[in-house]
């Protein structure tokens, strides 16, 4: 990377910072895949997570209009999803199978339905 890219870069970001949006803490390794996911009333975007076990991934986690939560205790991740923020949080998929990620924060009528699919293999 060039020193003019770095410097784009290091703007870039503390615009982004400025306007809140950059979320705490956690950054992708270069070895590392990023995933975003979506939280809208009620439903998360994508609702499935297909990983490779023992594959570690950064997630993008953005509400879109009310605080939502992003709870998957068999990987012991949960974090608040908060509107105009991004929130990352690092998911390490460390068995095989079908796990259940939903929403822990009541956000409205079809919360008890906000759920998704981590699939790992
Ligand atoms: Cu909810």
């Amino acid at each position: 990377m060039t020193n003019q890219h770095k410097r784009r870069l290091m703007i870039g970001a503390a615009g982004a910072a400025g306007l809140g949006l950059l979320g705490p803490l956690v950054r992708a390794q270069s070895s590392e895949r990023v995933i975003r996911l979506i939280a809208k009333k009620f439903v998360y975007t994508p609702a499935i997570i297909e990983l490779t076990k023992g594959e570690t991934v950064v997630l993008e986690l953005m509400a879109m209009d009310v605080t939502m939560g992003f709870n998957a205790p068999d990987f012991h991740v949960r974090t608040d999803m908060v509107p105009d923020k991004v929130t990352t949080v690092r998911l390490t998929a460390d068995k095989p199978g079908k796990f259940e990620f939903f929403c822990d924060v009541l956000c409205g009528d079809g919360h008890e339905d906000m759920a998704g699919t981590i699939i790992v293999s």
